[in-house]
């Protein structure tokens, strides 16, 4: 109950901010950036949105939460675009399944975008397989409505859910996100065999594939190996507040 006061408290005072992790390819090309939240309670500290979504789904706080990080998303990307700064061209947004399921979101997205003067092209929306578990077919309108106006769509902690692999090739998706338990289970010559069938799928359905959670040298020679095609992880950069993610922009410039 403190938290879910705190967090309505925390969108007024804002008291939220976007982190970004830098994505890149396997020449170590910037492509982009994952945006991800991070909330800092006055008596708390930072509290991990690991906590504090699940409360905000609980108390349908996730609608103005997810609103917020789109505004700040957008806001940062017309910046970086005013200020010359090249951060690779796409960001990233973690979508709730209560996102996805609410009518309107795919609708209110745009307007949201066009409000900001972002081209929906700059948007990457990451979904977890739990979008699909409630009302298959609303959810499959609503991407198929988001992918239509330009967003691209991400599934994020591939493999980690009980989906089925049939409903991968209904879906209009851009991106598969290998999760990082499979990646984490790379070593040198030691190619994992379900991160190299996630690859491998992802390449015949014709979608990019993103390790995430990449430490170690190894872990990107195996994967470069297997022929993954972008990759993100603490090996290349930890998440960074705005004003440090354009320092490193800047500097890798
Ligand atoms: O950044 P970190 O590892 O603490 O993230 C923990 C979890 O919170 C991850 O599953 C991540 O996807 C999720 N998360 C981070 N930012 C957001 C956000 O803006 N919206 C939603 N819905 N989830 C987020
Ligand atoms: O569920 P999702 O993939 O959105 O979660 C992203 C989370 O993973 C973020 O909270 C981020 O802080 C964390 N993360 C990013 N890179 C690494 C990494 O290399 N190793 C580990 N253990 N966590 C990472
Ligand atoms: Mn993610
Ligand atoms: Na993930």
């Amino acid at each position: 109950l403190e938290l879910e006061r705190g967090l309505r408290t925390a969108l007024e005072q804002q008291d939220f901010s976007l982190y970004f992790q830098p994505q890149v390819d396997m020449h170590g090309m910037l492509v982009g950036a994952e945006a991800l939240l991070r909330w800092n309670h006055a008596r708390l500290g930072q509290v991990s949105p690991a906590v504090f979504i699940p409360i905000a789904e609980e108390t349908g706080l996730i609608h103005a939460i997810g609103a917020w990080v789109i505004e700040c998303a957008c806001r940062h990307i017309r910046q970086w675009r005013e200020q010359d700064i090249d951060f690779g061209g796409r960001i990233s947004i973690n979508i709730s399944p209560w996102q996805i399921a609410h009518p309107q979101f795919a609708s209110n997205l745009a307007e949201q975008v066009a409000a900001a003067g972002i081209e929906p092209s700059t948007l990457t929306l990451e979904l977890t397989e739990s979008a699909l578990l409630g009302d298959f077919d609303a959810a499959l309108r609503t991407l198929q409505q988001l992918s239509a106006i330009g967003f691209r769509l991400a599934l994020d902690d591939f493999g980690t859910g009980y989906s089925s692999l049939a409903y991968l090739q209904q879906l209009p998706l851009d991106e598969l996100k290998i999760d990082r338990t499979f990646i984490g289970a790379l070593q040198a010559t030691i190619a994992d065999p379900l991160a190299s069938f996630v690859i491998d799928v992802g390449r015949r359905l014709g979608m990019a594939t993103i390790a995430e959670g990449v430490e170690t040298a190894e872990q990107e020679a195996v994967l470069r190996e297997l022929g993954c095609d972008l990759m993100q992880g603490y090996f290349i950069c930890r998440p960074l507040a705005a004003d440090d993610f354009r320092q490193w922009v800047g500097q890798r410039a």
